[in-house]
């Protein structure tokens, strides 16, 4: 075996070893990162069938990969928090004895990569060698995975160097557990079809990483939702810091002015549209600019305030509905280099999902390799279909993305997706309601994980119900500590841009107009901006909304705005519902914030009307 020759961590090379042992591979492919090793691989697997190479003309060096049917998202029913003690994973999470777990795995791994290469991919996770980043090596026999970790990571061997003798790394190891038999024909997308032989585990205490049976997205590149969230939050419960499924934009102000917020939305609930939203044009002078958009590593720093930083290095976007319209900076930064995964593909060789701008094309493969026709009555794209794309080369990236020491962050969102009951946006009163507010998100399902209940609502706290490796009242408490540790804590806010009309339309429009709102929240950060008391936080007046540009009316903003009694008693009794699940670890605090928000609720009819522009303005931040 030929080792790389700046890797000189034993722990690392006795690993590989015993690995090899044990999955038997035909081959070993220390990956190096370069552009030449990727053309190379993305050749491989052109011929291999699993990449179609996109036109050169439309689509430059961009390929379109169909998964395999059974294969085409996160399966939570199958990931595994194994932690020694089975509450510490809590009553969240899926718990096997880790023992047993092992005993598992050892058997599935045995002899699971004949006949395959293995491929060994050192990343790291954040700019290469910042006091924020982790380092982790997968192994794969996957070059679908190679590929795509290439864009979502820094893989680089310089890893080697950072990780010198006896640096820590994350172990990820990863097998779409499809042998191979003596010339046995492969197939485009080996898997394990059946769910039940898919295993996303998790060794919180020995920060391992195990993953089998699929090739998707978060089951498959381990370094985002595996290790950046549910391994990280472990590491950061221990060593006072927070792993979040956040994004992370800059808000520049007309004078130039910089703030950053942290916002946290379920998957596949618009988070990367959020990102890199564009400001309506009316609202001259204001600017987002992009640092991530799904995950966010938050440290205090030597000040006492939180810093940023985005561990990953790419965009694995939800593909349909994103268009020119809906969001500029994600098209452009998919215009080449990119991979496209369960997208249809059209006659001249270019992609098409449902939502692309212009009319569907008269035909089109869809994404299980079918013809398509639009009125065939079929989705041409997957509703879970996704671009793997280079964050730098989108056009809003912000400049300090890379900086190794992150960005100041300011404030934070908690949003779901929420038919009824949630406001626009609202403020908690302070940093324990807004650990309240974090910690009660609901929202309605997505296609983003296999057996979701699509449209059902679910109590989905911090958008990290899937991702918290440890108990989830434990990461709770740890949101209360950090604000006592932490000088001038941000801000904590509550959005829902998705709230409907008793006849099911989207009352508010979305996309660029969101800027609106976050012009708001961060005028609040900033002292400037004007709200009033409601019974669940500060909220803005019509009036205090800049409705440049927009013909928005009072009338539509209050019923975007009202909270209405009834449906904010069962939301309570559903929140209650939650922490009943939890009550074994839940903080204190957060009953008692329970207690005093449903005191302040239980008012005469009157408070429940809804909110109208003559009620005083207080000027308090
Ligand atoms: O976990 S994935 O990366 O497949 C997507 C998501 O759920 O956000
Ligand atoms: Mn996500």
């Amino acid at each position: 075996m030929q080792i790389p020759a700046n890797l000189k961590h034993q722990g690392v090379i006795q690993w590989v070893q015993d690995m090899i042992a044990l999955t038997k591979p035909k081959a070993v492919h220390w990956v190096d990162g370069s552009q030449e090793e990727y053309d190379k691989l993305c050749d491989l697997l052109v011929e291999s069938g699993t990449f179609i190479r996109l036109n050169p003309e439309k689509r430059p060096n961009s390929f379109l990969a169909r998964s395999d049917p059974s294969d085409v998202a996160r399966v939570e029913e199958r990931t595994f928090i194994c932690s020694v003690n089975k509450n510490d994973a809590g009553p969240t999470n899926n718990w096997v004895n880790p023992k047993e777990m092992h005993e598992t795995l050892n058997r599935l791994f045995d002899g699971c990569m004949a006949g395959r290469t293995m491929y060994i991919i050192p990343f790291s996770m954040g700019p290469i060698g910042s006091p924020i980043a982790q380092i982790g090596v997968q192994i794969t026999d996957s070059a679908y995975v190679v590929t795509n970790m290439r864009i979502m990571a820094r893989v680089s061997t310089q890893v080697w160097d950072v990780l010198g003798e006896d640096g820590t790394f994350v172990p990820c190891m990863h097998s779409v557990g499809a042998p191979l038999a003596e010339g046995q024909q492969d197939v485009p997308w080996p898997c394990q079809p059946d769910i039940k032989n898919k295993y996303i585990v998790h060794f919180p205490e020995e920060r391992s990483i195990w993953s089998y049976g699929s090739g998707y997205g978060g089951n498959a590149l381990l370094g985002k939702k595996c290790l950046a969230l549910r391994i990280a939050s472990v590491m950061a419960h221990d060593e006072g810091w927070l792993a979040e499924h956040m994004l992370i934009l800059g808000v520049e102000d007309p004078n130039g002015e910089k703030t950053y917020v942290a916002a946290a939305f379920p998957s596949a609930c618009g988070k990367t549209n959020f990102a890199m939203l564009v400001p309506p044009k009316e609202m001259e002078g204001w600017k987002v600019t992009t640092v991530g958009d799904d995950i966010a590593w938050i440290k205090p720093g030597p000040d006492g305030r939180l810093y940023a930083i985005n561990p990953e290095a790419g965009f694995f976007g939800v593909a349909p509905g994103t268009n020119y319209k809906t969001n500029p900076n994600a098209m452009k930064s998919l215009e080449a280099n990119t991979i496209f995964t369960n997208v249809a593909l059209t006659d001249d060789g270019d992609v098409w999902w449902e939502g692309m701008d212009g009319p569907p094309p008269a035909h089109a493969i869809d994404w299980q390799g079918n013809d398509w026709t639009p009125d065939c009555g079929r989705k041409a794209a997957h509703p879970n279909s996704r671009f793997t794309a280079p964050a730098s080369q989108c056009p809003s990236i912000d400049p300090e993305w890379e900086n190794p020491n992150g960005v100041l962050i300011q404030a934070f969102i908690f949003g779901g997706r929420r038919a009824t009951t949630i406001p626009l946006v609202y403020q908690s009163f302070n940093w324990n309601y807004g650990v309240y507010v974090g910690a009660t998100l609901g929202s309605e399902q997505t296609a983003a994980a296999i057996g979701s209940n699509v449209g059902v609502v679910r109590r989905d706290p911090f958008a990290m119900l899937p991702f918290v490796g440890y108990h989830v009242a434990s990461y709770f408490n740890h949101w209360l500590r950090i604000g006592r540790i932490i000088s001038d804590p941000p801000r904590i806010f509550s959005v829902n841009w998705f709230r409907k009309d008793s006849e099911g339309n989207y009352l508010w429009p979305g996309f660029g107009d969101n800027m609106r709102v976050l012009k708001w929240i961060v005028e609040r950060v900033h002292g400037r901006a004007v709200s009033v008391e409601s019974a669940i936080g500060w909220m803005p007046r019509y009036e205090d909304i800049d409705w440049r540009g927009s013909d928005f009316t009072l009338e539509q903003f209050t019923e975007l705005m009202s909270i209405e009694a009834d449906e904010w008693k069962q939301e309570l009794a559903s929140q209650e519902e939650f922490f009943i699940k939890i009550y074994d670890r839940l903080p204190k605090e957060l009953m008692a914030v329970r207690e005093l928000l449903l005191s302040s609720l239980w008012r005469s009819p009157a408070h429940w009307e809804v909110f109208h522009s003559t009620e005083t303005p207080h000027n308090n931040s």
